[in-house]
Parts: C-alpha cells; structure tokens; sequence
C-alpha cells in the first residue's frame, strides 16, 4: 500500500513541479518582458527628446565656471572605516564639522543610513591626513579630478563648449584637463584633497544599512575657502565674454574657521563682480551641502540675487526653503521625495526668490536710489535633481531655451555619470518613479501619467513652464559623486 501510494506522486511529481515551474514562468515572463520594454521606450525618447537640439560646434558656447577645485581620492566607504578600525557608533549624530573619530562614526552612520549625501570640513588635519594616508592604499581606490566648478566645466567642454575655469590647481591637474579649458588662477603646489566616501545601496556598516547609493564627503582644504582664483577670474572675464557664468564650490567656506569679516569681504567682492559684469548674461548658482546658518543667510544676502538660474539636489532645496521661510537649517531631509512634494517646494522657492526680488526694486524705486546692483535679478530658471526624477522651472520668455531637451539630457546624464558610462545600457538602470505623479500636494490636483513614448512631461503654470523626467536610475553604480555637477550642467547646456 505503501508503495503503492508512494509511486503515483513519484510518477507525476517532476511533472507537477515542471508545472509550477512553467507556470510561475509564463507569469512572470510576460510582466518581465513588459517592464524591459517599457525602459526600452522610454530610454529611446528621452535619446530623442535630447537629440532634437544641437550644440553649435563652429561658434562654441563660451562658459565661464568658478570657484576652486581639488583632487578627488574616491573610496569605498566602509572599507575604510573597516581598515582605520572604526567602530559603528551607537547613535547617529550630525555635526557641522568633524574634530575627531567618534564625530567621524556618528556624523557618517546619520547620513548612511537613509543614503543621504553630505559633505562635511574636517577641523582636524591630523585625523584628516590620516585618513588620507589609509586610503592611498585601499584596494579599488582612484584619484578624479573634483570640486564643483572643474567637474561643470569637464561636462561642459565635452558637450561642446569653451569654458574659462577659476581655480588654483597644480601643473599635472592642469594638464588632465580639455583642451576647451582656460584656467584662471594661481598654480599650486599642494592640491586641495577631497576623500569622497562612497558606498552602493544595502551596504552595510555595523548596524547600519545603507538605504540607496549615495556618499559622504570630508575635506580640510587650504586655497579653496579664499575664492583664491576670483581676482585672476574677474580680470579675464572680460575679455573671455560669455555667454554664460556659472558659480559653485562655496560650501567649501562652510564652518571654515575664517578669521572675522574676512568670508564677508570675499563674498562682497564675488557679489560686485556677479552684478558687474557688463553685458546681461545669465548667472548660474550651484547649491550644495550647507550646515552653517550664517553662510547660508550671506548667500542669500550674496549670491543668490545676483542668479537667474539655480541648481541643487533633493536636500538643498528643503533646506534652502526652510531659511527662506525663516526656519532653521534642515540638515537631512527625505532621500526620495515624491514628485509633488519637489515641486511644491520648488514653486515656492521659485515665489519667495522673486517676491524679495520685486520688494528690493519696488524699495530702490521709492527712495530714488536707482543702483543696479542693489536690484538684483529675477530668478527664471529653477533645476532640481533628484535619484528618481529631473524637475526644471524656468519663466515663459527668459533667456533659457529648449527646457524639455534639457530636462531629458539631465536625465540621460544622471545615468552616465553614475554608471560611468556614456552608453546607457537598460539591464543596469530601473525606473522608480511611479506610473503616474501628482503635480501638487494639494488636494484634487491633477495627475500626470507617465508615458513611456513621451517621458518628459511639461506643462504651464503661472508665468513659467514646469518640465519633469524620469530617471533611468543606474543598478550598478560606479561613481554617485559629482552627478549633480555632471547632471546642472549637462542641463545647462542646451539652455544658453
Ligand atoms: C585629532 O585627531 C587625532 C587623530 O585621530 C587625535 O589623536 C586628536 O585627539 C584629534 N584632535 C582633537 C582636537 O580632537
Ligand atoms: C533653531 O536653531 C536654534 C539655534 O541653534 C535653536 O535654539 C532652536 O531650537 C532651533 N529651532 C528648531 C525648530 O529646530
Ligand atoms: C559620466 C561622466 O561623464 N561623468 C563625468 C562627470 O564629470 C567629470 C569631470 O568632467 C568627468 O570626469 C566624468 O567623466
């Protein structure tokens, strides 16, 4: 009986299993299929969508970039931590800047966890050039060129522009750089080093797992915080007359121990020189990780009035808005906002930016003081980007041209950069934005379907134009530092 029992289920069992094997796998194939050639199509528009504008490449567009720049020694995050034998701390901390080991562990888990990035000015060259010394020899490391304004300006002359670049760099940095680039500024000895920790998503230290791909950047440099090269910039900016001046790199005078008024007298005179130069031409601003309040207001007060153009990722905008709106700084903010949520945001930096604006001139007009350079400029282009999605605000007749191509090439960018590649290969990217996104938080607002033939969606609002892409989101990330630079000004661009 037993036997008996035994031998119809031995019988038909490798047919029940291959069954269940064929079934799970028409179930799943089709879905499979159906997503592949969903990123299939939307790849291909946005490479249509990116191509429908060219660059002139008799008359190159001519960009001028500061400030500053350094060496890049990237490295796998934990490894390195592992390696100088830091423990996990036991409780996530931030700090405004890093004095020593343990700030160290508890400023890096409060960023690596949820896969935010930071960027923090370590106090102490010891530790500083300790860690250093322990990433010269970790297996897998590699020496980039960094800083905000060379990685804008590497993206720009690659896509087809002259571009003038301040900063002070050594002889060898100078010669890995396009021959499109003109360098503004002193030659240095002893380069600015950054020591850019990265780590994939699931990464795990301790405890801690990371949430996304992302990194955590500590400096201490020497030339950067001084806007050393603006002098050498000023003066050849005349003669080098762009079409467009770019300014990034000032969070490296972020908790940088200035002796008194002396941060105020260099972002002064970087002010005089945003307001005078001569012809109208367009200012971009990069924004970037900020903790200190005060240099955060000075820009505001500085840098930010004199732009007509800003760009930054999902932190810098909850931050920058929560000053606007006279609260404090906000130091971690959501990783992976929903779309509505930016453009809230966005619109409202976008209001409050250029309200201030006509207060400052509706001011100058009553009391007769007709000075350009207290006037300001309206801001008419607003870029955020995001893991899951590009988001552009710019003005309806500003001087920004072709904000759906531009959206898509920042897009497509964000892919490169981050995959390292200049071919987008679909098996190594995901869309994660969702199937359709709201355009507001607030109740009964429409919703935007995602479609896979048109992915950027622009539509008009107000006095602008809102455009938004996904992002094919790169599942084998190579390098995540230096994307919002490579993605600004790949979106740049096709503006000017
Ligand atoms: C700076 O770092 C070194 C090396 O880790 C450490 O010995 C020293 O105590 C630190 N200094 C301060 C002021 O924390
Ligand atoms: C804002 O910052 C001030 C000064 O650092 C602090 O006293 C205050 O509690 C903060 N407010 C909020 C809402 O975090
Ligand atoms: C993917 C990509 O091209 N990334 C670039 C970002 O910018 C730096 C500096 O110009 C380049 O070296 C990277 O190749």
């Amino acid at each position: 009986m037993e036997a008996g029992g035994r031998a119809p289920w031995m019988k038909y069992g490798p047919v029940v299993s291959l069954f269940v094997v064929l079934l799970a796998l028409w179930f799943r194939a089709p879905q499979n299929t159906v997503l592949d050639d969903r990123l299939d199509t939307v790849l291909s528009s946005l490479l249509r969508a990116e191509s429908k504008v060219g660059i002139d490449d008799i008359a190159r567009p001519k960009v001028a970039i500061g400030f500053g720049g350094c060496v890049d020694l990237i490295v796998d995050g934990v490894s390195l931590l592992k390696k100088i034998g830091l423990t996990p701390a036991d409780q996530p901390l931030h700090h405004d800047y890093i004095e020593n080991m343990n700030q160290l562990a508890q400023s890096f888990a409060y960023f690596f966890a949820p896969g935010a990035a930071a960027e923090r000015f370590m106090l102490n060259d010891t530790l500083f050039s300790e860690l250093v010394e322990a990433s010269r020899d970790l297996p897998g490391n590699r020496w980039a060129v960094g800083g905000n304004a060379p990685v804008m300006a590497g993206r720009m002359a690659k896509e087809g522009c002259d571009v003038l670049l301040g900063g002070s760099f050594s002889s060898d940095f100078n010669d890995v750089l396009s021959q499109h680039i003109t360098v503004a500024g002193a030659v240095v000895e002893e380069p600015d080093i950054h020591l850019i920790m990265e780590y994939p998503s699931g990464a795990q230290w301790g405890h801690y797992t990371s949430r996304r791909a992302n990194r955590y950047i500590v400096h201490s440099d020497d030339h950067n915080p001084y806007l050393a090269s603006m002098e050498d910039f000023a003066e050849k900016l005349e003669s080098f007359q762009p079409d467009l001046l770019v300014v990034g790199g000032l969070q490296m005078m972020d908790n940088f121990p200035f002796q008194s008024g002396e941060r105020d007298t260099l972002l002064s005179r970087l002010a005089d020189l945003l307001s005078s130069s001569s012809a109208p031409i367009g200012v971009h601003f990069e924004m970037a990780s900020f903790v200190e309040e005060s240099i955060m207001e000075d820009l505001l007060h500085y840098v930010i009035p004199h732009a007509d153009s800003l760009g930054m990722n999902e932190q810098e905008l909850p931050n920058l808005l929560s000053l606007l709106k006279g609260s404090n700084i906000t130091v971690l903010s959501d990783p992976n906002p929903r779309v509505a949520t930016v453009l809230d945001q966005m619109r409202e930096v976008y209001r409050i930016l250029n309200q201030r604006y006509s207060d400052a001139n509706a001011a100058s007009t009553e009391d007769g003081t007709n000075d350009a350079k207290a006037k300001g400029k309206p801001l008419t282009r607003l870029h955020v980007h995001t893991l899951a999605f590009q988001a552009m605000i710019v003005t309806r007749g500003s001087q920004w041209k072709n904000t759906m191509s531009a959206t898509a090439k920042a897009s497509l960018t964000a892919n490169r950069h981050v995959c390292g590649s200049n071919d987008i290969d679909p098996s190594k990217a995901r869309l994660i934005m969702d199937d359709s996104f709201s355009v507001s938080r607030q109740e009964g607002s429409q919703r935007i379907p995602l479609k896979e033939t048109r992915p950027v969606s622009c539509w008009e609002e107000e006095d602008y134009e809102i455009c938004v892409a996904p992002v094919l989101v790169c599942t084998e990330v190579f390098q995540t530092a230096g994307g919002g630079d490579n993605i600004s000004a790949a979106g740049l661009v096709l503006q000017i």
